[in-house]
């Protein structure tokens, strides 16, 4: 194999520690990824999901066998055929593979990738204080927010809940602000807005997305992104062995990669080093896949990856690393693996140009 060499060194992704909105907001707003370190170290997962705990849920929620993906080279893992297929195992055999491998060349190699979260663990996730420091931390709270808040009888609250919190653009201005004063007027914002509270509860309840108990005791202008980043049906668990790859690929999404067990070692692209990294044709359903073995590139089929400029982490147990849509990502697990995605969408003027295909 012909050693490959890239035009330019790997850039290491910037990690931050004790971060804040108005921190985050220049990553999100730019699209660059980011990690986050001292946000998740004492969330309840980090201090409670080990082996016996896991079996338990798992148990509880599929019983004695389950159904996870067996890669078709013992390597590489992607939801398709040629690459990794659905097999059934015992919850024994599997737990073991994940915990207990002994040598890494006979390792059989399994990813359990659940389409929504497991409810005890969902639960774990969305307990009251993690939901709100995470939202803190990557929630701009605007300048509306930090004493220009509108006088309340010249503006319905529909309005004002627009004006304070528009999602899409949640992380506009790079201002930073008195959280004090923030806090007051997030109190003074609930008061004003019970009954749209009431009916966003409602709604919630009826589509079951997330838990409303949580929600409702949520300052108000949080609660929209507690509906879209922590929902049951979209957060999902990634368990698996030492070894696995998740080869390159994008998401047409925004995400959150929460590291619980083991340590995960990223490789990312931009979206705009597309054209270098060979993506599979786009009408395929493995467009948005890199033809690309990053651990075996041969350098005469993919003349123009050498130009492409890599950015890279490893991602250890309490850590999130931010992936803004359609970056490229490759994910090894360094060790038996347990994370958890918090993916949620784009609007339509998040795509980039180049992207639209
Ligand atoms: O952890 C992995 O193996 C893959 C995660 C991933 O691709 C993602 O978060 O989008």
């Amino acid at each position: 194999m012909m050693t490959f060499k890239f035009d330019s060194a790997a850039i290491p992704i910037k990690r931050l520690d004790d971060v804040s909105g108005s921190t985050f907001n220049r990553f999100y707003k730019n699209k660059r990824p980011v990690l986050l370190t001292g946000i998740a170290t004492d969330w309840l997962p980090l201090q409670t999901w080990n082996e016996e705990y896991i079996k338990d849920v798992l148990y509880e929620e599929f019983g004695n066998e389950l159904k996870v993906l067996k890669s078709n080279d013992n390597k590489h893992f992607i939801n398709h055929v040629q690459v990794s297929e659905k097999i059934e195992i015992s919850l024994e055999t599997f737990l073991d593979a994940v915990f207990h491998a002994k040598k890494d060349i006979e390792a059989v190699r399994y990813y359990l990738r659940t389409h929504s979260m497991p409810s005890k663990l969902y639960q774990d996730m969305i307990e009251r204080e993690q939901v709100e420091g995470l939202i803190k931390s990557i929630c701009h709270v605007d300048n509306v927010n930090c004493g220009q808040m509108k006088e309340p009888e010249s503006t319905t609250p529909n309005e004002i809940v627009k004006d304070i919190y528009p999602w899409e653009e949640f992380l506009d201005s790079e201002e930073t602000c008195d959280h004090e004063q923030e806090a007051d007027q997030v109190g003074q914002l609930n008061e004003l807005h019970d009954q749209e509270t009431g009916t966003q509860l409602e709604e919630a309840r009826q589509r079951r997305i997330v838990n409303v108990e949580v929600m409702s005791d949520l300052p108000l202008p949080y609660q929209a992104v507690y509906q879209k980043v922590f929902r049951i049906d979209t957060m999902q668990l990634w368990l698996g062995t030492k070894g696995n790859i998740t080869p390159l690929h994008f998401d047409r999404n925004h995400g959150l990669l929460l590291q619980v067990i083991g340590c995960k070692e990223l490789v990312l692209f931009s979206h705009t080093d597309t054209p270098l990294l060979y993506p599979h044709p786009s009408h395929t359903s493995r467009s948005h896949t890199s033809k690309v073995n990053l651990r075996d590139i041969d350098s005469k089929r993919f003349p123009h990856l050498k130009h492409a400029q890599r950015y890279t982490c490893v991602l250890n147990p309490g850590e999130i690393l931010y992936t803004p849509p359609f970056w490229w990502h490759d994910v090894t697990s360094l060790d038996g693996c347990l994370s958890v995605t918090l993916p949620w969408d784009i609007s339509i003027d998040e795509i980039p140009l180049n992207m639209l295909m």
